[in-house]
């Protein structure tokens, strides 16, 4: 057993009395109200799932395992040659809580480059699919393919104890996340790169692999390494996580959740916002002929863009009340690497302009930046211009934060989910009573 694993279980086996003392003793403490607004509107602020991976404070941001974004770059070590920390030595994080060594995270390198392979049947899914397909399309196919692979599954059918889920979800898991990053640029290259596929190094880490796969220099294993970090988790009520916690509430395996996540990440609304904010960019610069354009301007191009009834893209969230920190992360990273590249100016001079005007027009709950304001800015500058596949960066890295999820929904003994609805009818009965 890898230290990673043994660690994991013995906090598996201190964790559990607490979730079942609070089950068995204070079941029925309520912990908040539901009103009508909030079940015809997305469920906005209900109190009602368990995560201890990552909290989302409205005004502070995501902490993971408790610690805020700047003090889990500082604090994980650093990769060789590198600025970032190991994407591996986060994920430990995340299962455990607590920061690797050196030695821990190469043990969990080790570990993804022993699973790393991927089948050649997920290739050949990928071959007979339109090349004009989405490569969201194509990323959930083929995590979809391979859940004949599923540990989890074969073992549960040759009978298992409910409290060994979590160690074949984790085998999973691990299996899983060990392929991903081969599968996507895989994707890249096919599609965008006229077929020439770049074989893996096992010598490297899972960033630094990600890019030498990608075929696109330093500092970009950096990006990735920062990327899959960022967009991880995000506490587990937003619709890529909570749709990976879903299915795997019916006990469906890793694979069928990945993919699931994945298709919930592929909506506007949420993991391609990324794409929208660079194809609007773009529009903006095309409008404004190329030229960095006055404060006056670039107001009048968000006003337009609000009158014509769309959103502002990068704007806005449905729990944070400030600035993103995944938003900041990225900005520093653009300031220090790419501070005079003309997309930067663009962003920010939005960060400056679109805020007093989303407050003057009084909509949005939110008027600050997120995560995907800054993202598809960077990728763009290291010369991955395909928006459509920012996307597939976000998914890799937020199945690192479902997994780790998953894998403790199992250990804890989770249920299936199963919430209550009521019909319109009941709802206007419910206030006439009240009345
Ligand atoms: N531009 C214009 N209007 C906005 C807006 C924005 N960026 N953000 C919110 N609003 C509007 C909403 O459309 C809504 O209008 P309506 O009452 O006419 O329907 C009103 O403000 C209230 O919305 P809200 O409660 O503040 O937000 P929400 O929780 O319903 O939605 C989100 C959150 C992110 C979907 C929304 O802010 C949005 O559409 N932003 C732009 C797209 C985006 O950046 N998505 C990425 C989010 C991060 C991620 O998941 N990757």
């Amino acid at each position: 057993m890898t230290t990673l694993k043994e660690k994991l279980f013995e906090k598996i086996q201190e964790w559990r009395p607490r979730t079942e003392k609070l089950v068995k003793e204070h079941g029925d403490f309520k912990i908040g109200e539901v009103t009508i607004a909030q079940a015809i509107g997305g469920m906005r602020g209900v109190k009602c799932l368990t995560t201890d991976i990552s909290y989302l404070d409205p005004n502070e941001g995501i902490r993971f395992r408790g610690h805020t974004i700047p003090d889990v770059l500082a604090k994980l070590p650093k990769v060789k040659n590198g600025d970032m920390p190991a994407v591996e030595g986060f994920f430990y994080l995340l299962l455990t809580g607590d920061f690797p060594t050196q030695e821990e995270i190469k043990e969990v390198s080790d570990e993804f480059n022993k699973r790393q392979h991927v089948p050649m049947y997920v290739f050949d899914v990928l071959r007979a699919m339109p090349r004009d397909t989405h490569p969201m399309t194509m990323f959930s196919a083929a995590v979809l393919a391979m859940q004949r692979e599923s540990v989890f599954i074969k073992k549960y059918h040759g009978g298992m104890s409910k409290m060994d889920y979590w160690d074949p979800t984790y085998e999973d898991a691990l299996n899983l996340l060990a392929k991903l990053p081969q599968i996507a640029a895989y994707i890249y290259r096919m599609k965008y790169r006229a077929d020439t596929i770049i074989p893996p190094d096992t010598s490297l880490d899972m960033g630094g692999n990600f890019a030498h796969m990608m075929g696109i220099p330093k500092p970009y294993d950096d990006v990735a390494r920062l990327y899959f970090i960022l967009h991880s988790d995000h506490e587990s009520g937003n619709v890529s996580a909570h749709t990976g916690h879903l299915i795997a509430s019916a006990l469906s395996d890793i694979y069928y959740s990945i993919s699931g996540l994945l298709d919930g990440l592929a909506g506007p609304l949420h993991g391609l916002a990324n794409e929208e904010v660079l194809r609007w960019i773009q529009g903006v610069m095309d409008h404004m002929g190329g030229k960095i354009p006055t404060e006056e301007e670039m107001k009048k191009f968000v006003w337009d863009t609000l009158k014509s009834g769309q959103v502002v893209p990068g704007y806005g969230h449905a729990v944070l009340r400030k600035t993103d920190p995944r938003y900041m992360a990225q900005r520093e990273f653009c300031l220090k690497h790419l501070p005079d590249d003309p997309i930067f100016k663009y962003v920010d001079m939005l960060y400056k302009v679109v805020p007093p005007i989303l407050e003057e027009q009084g909509k949005a709950k939110n008027p600050w930046p997120n995560v995907d304001a800054q993202s598809g800015v960077i990728q763009w500058y290291y010369g991955l211009r395909e928006y459509e596949f920012y996307t597939v960066l976000f998914g890799i890295g937020r199945a690192l934060g479902v997994c780790a999820n998953i894998i403790w929904d199992r250990a804890l003994g989770y249920p299936i989910e199963r919430p209550k609805s009521l019909t319109t009818a009941m709802l206007e009965d419910l206030v006439k009573q009240k009345k």
